[in-house]
């Protein structure tokens, strides 16, 4: 009798990209809500999620961080925590009417372009802020500077965009764009303001940069890109764009390994996996488990740099911010 043999089925792999996962700034912000809950107890309140992803902030509740939209929510003698995106001015005013200590939490590369947008509104340039309309980082960064500041949310809308004086107009961008994007919309704005200044350094930091140039290598690749990142992260949203742009058949965003769809497996041989920069690697571990129960064993690492920055926590941390809640409620009763 003649054997049947099954053909073979092609060998199935996993490409994990190399960077994924916590920048520097994510690292230190989470930490810094650690730590003040170990040094002060809970409660301790965070404006906006600390970063954006969806396990991150319910383990932070579960520890006894309460998060809040409005520095108004927070009661009196409080300490208030600003997230990783960075706030603006105005919500430093709040926090001091409202009688809290504050931690700032911003990432010191959206510091860095909150201080180039103030330098330049002092030498009264507009400002071209390439970024999401209504995300918390361009909020933060329009704040230092309404009056100067103009936002560009991507290449359609530079046609609209209107400046006073077309020899003295400067661009700078949200940290956590798509490079190639940017780019376009960069080239859009020189056709149309030949004098346009750039910014002194890279306003995309290194972590959205790096992140992408991994999956663009894997992209081709891949049948499926499975991005580990929350719905509102701007950098993760960017790595499922890059994937597919790179070529990859598929590509999809999920905050958990529970939400991959068995469907999306059909007919793939190659998956490709990363994650934002707001998300902890057990999230990574899990989908690759959940891979590998699905002969996707072989994992080989994709990748294109090493990184090692790291920041120091907030400088508010080395303080005695409940005292100084205290007083600065103490102080207002006297009023
Ligand atoms: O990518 P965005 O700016 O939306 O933020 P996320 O918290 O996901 O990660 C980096 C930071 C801060
Ligand atoms: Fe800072 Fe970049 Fe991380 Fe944002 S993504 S927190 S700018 S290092």
């Amino acid at each position: 009798m003649e054997r049947m043999t099954a053909p073979a089925p092609a060998s199935r792999r996993v490409l994990l990209a190399a960077p994924r996962g916590y920048c520097a700034g994510v690292d230190r912000a989470v930490i810094a809500v650690e730590k003040a809950l170990e040094q002060y107890g809970a409660p301790v309140y965070v404006r906006h999620e600390i970063v954006h992803n969806k396990y991150v902030v319910q383990t932070l509740q579960k520890k006894g961080a309460i998060f809040v939209e409005k520095t108004e929510e927070v009661p009196p003698g409080n300490i208030v925590m600003f997230s990783a995106h960075g706030v603006a001015p105005v919500v430093h005013e709040e926090a001091a009417r409202g009688r809290l200590a504050t931690i700032d939490a911003t990432c010191p590369l959206v510091t860095k372009v909150h201080k180039e947008a103030i330098r330049y509104a002092n030498e009264d340039f507009d400002i071209l802020l390439i970024g999401h309309e209504g995300h918390e980082e361009v909020i933060g960064t329009s704040g230092e500077a309404p009056d100067h500041i103009t936002i560009v949310d991507g290449p359609d809308d530079v046609a609209k965009v209107e400046v006073r004086d077309e020899s003295k107009v400067v661009w700078l961008s949200q940290t956590t764009l798509s490079v190639d994007e940017t780019m376009e919309t960069v080239d859009a704005l020189k056709q149309k303001f030949p004098l346009l200044v750039s910014p002194p350094s890279d306003d995309i930091c290194y972590a959205t940069s790096n992140r992408q140039a991994a999956v663009k290598a894997m992209g081709a690749e891949a049948d499926l890109v499975v991005v580990v990142g929350s719905k509102n992260s701007s950098n993760s949203i960017r790595l499922v764009e890059v994937a597919l742009d790179a070529g990859a058949r598929a590509a999809h965003l999920v905050d958990f390994a529970s939400e991959i769809d068995e469907a999306w497996l059909e007919g793939v041989t190659t998956v490709g996996l990363t994650s934002g920069a707001s998300v902890p690697e057990v999230l990574v571990e899990e989908v690759l488990e959940w891979l590998a129960q699905r002969g996707f064993a072989d994992v080989e690492i994709v990748k294109t740099a090493e990184e090692s920055i790291v920041f120091s926590l907030p400088k508010e941390l080395r303080r005695d911010l409940r005292t100084e809640a205290a007083e600065l409620v103490a102080g207002g009763a006297e009023e």
